[in-house]
């Protein structure tokens, strides 16, 4: 892997992040950026409580991918994990009373795993914030970027669906594998982005909306005061990624969420909801044929490769991204 390289004009870059998607691109961006000069900043609407437990995917996912340690083919978790713990809940599970929600066994915690939402839990009893934990974390696995958690304050994304009601992201997501229609996204909170989020996204020479689902890991970001003025405001440099290419999204239900609430799920869709924060939407090569109708909706397209099948697909994508800014 070369070095990125440094000099006065290596800009700082601040990214808008969900999960797997974003994760793939900052491993891109980390071999085009000195990591020193970059912040993630991520979705916390699906952290969620089990067994008494904080688990933050999008964190958890961002910091795993960086660190090599992901698991590539699930792209949650870790490699070579092991489920000692998850087979030993089921012999409670199986006595749990009715109405119990103890030992939920559909979340699967891998063994190594645990120990990340272990460490969390027990410094966020201690006092300290979910921003200092993530970068105690981030340090325990050798990253050299700052992962910054979008708000220290309880923030849940929430999803009306047709046939089980209003449900929590992670039941949705998991529980209910994505399959179900979805009628509203709310975001219950009274959040405020933390100080290093807004002199992240005030200060950063480039600010990079990631290749997350629009509604659900961008959306919690840009629901918080303030965000989506200070884009708005910087507009020119922000430079989003399209995280749907031909119609569907690579990975999760963005393709149907985005249908089922009244958005076009392509590349055009895209580019009508962000086209107020961003002046630059980056669309794969098999989008060409939109540019002209992303043109017309008043946000610049650039097209290339941007499915990162490995990281230096994500580091060409990166390269592209930065230029598209200046
Ligand atoms: N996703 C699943 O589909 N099934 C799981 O059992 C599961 C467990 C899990 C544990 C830790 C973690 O950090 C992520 C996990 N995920 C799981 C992924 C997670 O639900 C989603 O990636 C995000 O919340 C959507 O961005």
């Amino acid at each position: 892997m070369t070095r990125p390289e440094r000099g006065d004009d290596a800009p700082t870059v601040a990214v808008i992040a969900g999960g797997v998607g974003a994760a793939r691109f900052l491993r891109g961006l980390v071999r085009v950026v000195d990591p020193s000069d970059i912040t993630a900043i991520v979705n916390t609407g699906d952290d969620t409580v089990l067994h008494g437990l904080h688990v933050s995917p999008d964190l958890d996912t961002i910091v795993y991918t960086l660190a090599g340690a992901i698991d590539p083919e699930r792209g949650w978790g870790l490699v070579d994990e092991t489920w000692s713990a998850m087979r030993a809940l089921e012999r409670y599970a199986a006595i749990r009373p009715a109405g119990s929600t103890a030992a939920p066994t559909w979340f699967n915690l891998g063994d190594q795993d645990l120990a990340t939402h272990f460490y969390r839990t027990a410094r966020l009893a201690e006092g300290a914030t979910l921003t200092t934990v993530t970068g105690e974390i981030a340090r325990a696995w050798g990253l050299g970027l700052t992962v910054l958690p979008m708000t220290d304050d309880g923030f849940r994304t929430r999803i009306e669906t047709a046939e089980h009601g209003t449900v929590d992201f992670q039941d949705y997501f998991v529980r209910l594998r994505h399959d179900v229609a979805v009628r509203a996204v709310e975001f219950v909170h009274d959040a405020r982005p933390t100080a290093s989020v807004l002199d992240a996204l005030g200060t950063a020479d480039v600010v990079v909306i990631a290749p997350s689902n629009p509604l659900v890991s961008v959306g919690p970001v840009r629901a918080l005061p303030g965000i989506d003025a200070l884009l708005r405001s910087r507009r020119d440099s922000v430079v989003a990624i399209s995280p749907i290419v031909g119609g569907a999204a690579l990975k999760g239900p963005a393709d149907r969420m985005l249908a089922e609430l009244g958005h076009e799920a392509t590349a055009v869709g895209v580019a009508r909801l962000y086209r107020e924060i961003a002046a630059t939407l980056v669309v794969d090569d098999v989008d060409a044929a939109l540019a002209g109708e992303i043109e017309a909706t008043g946000i610049r397209p650039r097209v290339t490769a941007t499915v990162m099948a490995d990281a230096e697909v994500a580091a060409a994508l990166a390269r592209i991204v930065l230029a598209a800014a200046s």
